[in-house]
């Protein structure tokens, strides 16, 4: 998604309207996010210390109400704050940290009607794009799992659903199916096979959503976007130890979460490979982030939720197919992309995944069963 263009003077007067402490030294585009314009920020302080901070203008025309999505995080993260600390852990390094406006409000609007927010840069940290090893993936199994037994009891009537229908997979599909309708760009011809991919699996869409409203799957506070680069790992330890990206905190299945991950962490290659051969849903990472997030749940999992979850990575990966796809056919208006066909390279490589886990099918529910 391409908003206006930001220069250096306009950056430096938003840093300006937040609390920050020190002279401003340094400011440069920061991290590889798909929605939001990041930016990293070095001040210098008196003692020739430095203290860093995140800038980033929030996606407004994803996120329709910056206010309500900055009053979800502060209110989550304080709240995880508490927890953090009850359980003797450190709140600076393992929640984010919001930083206020010099006016004490949460986030700033600027006079062209960008909408910033600012948190405090956790030093000392690495964020994967891709999975290095088991242990890594297993550490984000136990992480994710934790962030949703912390929050297991947030009162989610005061969460706002920031984006409606996040995570509804039939309203995902129509929305593809409209795109390919309208094909706007008039692309839908050079991908026939992609298109009658996810078509072919239209039935799988409901799967999950129709066992929620037959109450046979409990609605929980997720993150939504559980993807390997919304972790932060420690750098000395390399225990993952902090989930960012909160703007899809909001009532949703285990299997947002679950699956979300195992789309990212799990496959062989990059979200955007062009070399399909390299494509493939590892057995192994599979299970041992099964293993990481059922601990991390503290057992609060039911059997149902647990033995659907190979469902859960296989619809969020198509959904995310699908998405990519209407994306590509709209003419590239959502995800930011850095290449011509970005969207189509992402799409296809989902479609591979899910195919991968059709195949691999009943070894993944072998594995959920060892672990129920
Ligand atoms: P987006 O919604 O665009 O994905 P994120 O909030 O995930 O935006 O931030 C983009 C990237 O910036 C992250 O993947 C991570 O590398 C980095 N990042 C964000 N917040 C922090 C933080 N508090 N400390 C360190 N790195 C961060
Ligand atoms: C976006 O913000 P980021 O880059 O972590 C998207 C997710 C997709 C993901 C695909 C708010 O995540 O839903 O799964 O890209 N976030 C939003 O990589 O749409
Ligand atoms: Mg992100």
């Amino acid at each position: 998604m391409s908003e206006e263009i930001l220069n250096s003077s306009q950056i430096n007067e938003v840093i300006a309207a937040f609390a920050t402490e020190g002279k401003v030294i340094d400011q440069k585009p920061y991290g590889n996010g798909h929605i939001n314009d990041t930016f990293l920020i070095t001040c210098q302080l008196p003692d020739e210390e430095r203290k860093r901070y995140i800038l980033q203008r929030m996606n407004h025309s994803i996120f329709k109400n910056p206010g309500q999505l900055m009053e979800n995080l502060v209110n989550v993260t304080e709240y995880l704050r508490r927890v953090i600390v009850t359980q003797g852990g450190d709140p600076d390094r393992e929640t984010l940290n919001v930083v206020k406006t010099r006016q004490g409000d949460n986030y700033y609007e600027d006079s062209r009607h960008n909408y910033w927010r600012m948190v405090l840069y956790i030093e000392r940290t690495i964020c994967l794009e891709q999975v290095e090893s088991e242990k890594d993936f297993y550490d984000c199994g136990v992480a994710f799992g934790n962030f949703q037994r912390m929050l297991a009891d947030y009162p989610s009537e005061k969460l706002y659903e920031t984006i409606p229908n996040f995570h509804n997979t039939p309203s995902r599909f129509r929305d593809f199916q409209r795109a390919v309708q309208e094909d706007k760009m008039c692309r839908a011809a050079q991908v026939k096979e992609e298109i009658a991919f996810a078509f072919a699996r239209e039935k799988d869409t409901s799967v999950l959503v129709d066992l929620l409203a037959e109450g046979k799957l409990p609605l929980r506070v997720t993150h939504n976007d559980t993807k390997l680069n919304n972790i932060l790992f420690d750098q000395d330890s390399r225990k993952a130890i902090c989930i960012i990206d909160l703007d899809t905190v909001m009532p949703g299945l285990s299997h947002y979460d679950f699956g979300d991950s195992i789309r990212t962490g799990a496959s062989t290659g990059a979200e955007d490979e062009q070399d399909l051969s390299k494509i493939e849903m590892d057995l192994s990472m599979f299970e041992v982030f099964t293993k990481g997030f059922l601990e991390g749940c503290g057992g609060s999992l039911t059997e149902k939720e647990i033995e659907t979850l190979p469902m859960g990575a296989k619809l969020m990966t198509y959904e995310c197919g699908i998405r990519f796809l209407a994306d590509y056919l709209e003419g590239d208006v959502y995800y930011k992309i850095h290449r011509e066909h970005h969207n189509l390279d992402r799409a296809r490589t989902q479609f591979k995944l899910v195919a991968d886990m059709e195949a691999k099918w009943d070894q993944m529910m072998a594995i959920v069963e060892k672990y129920k």
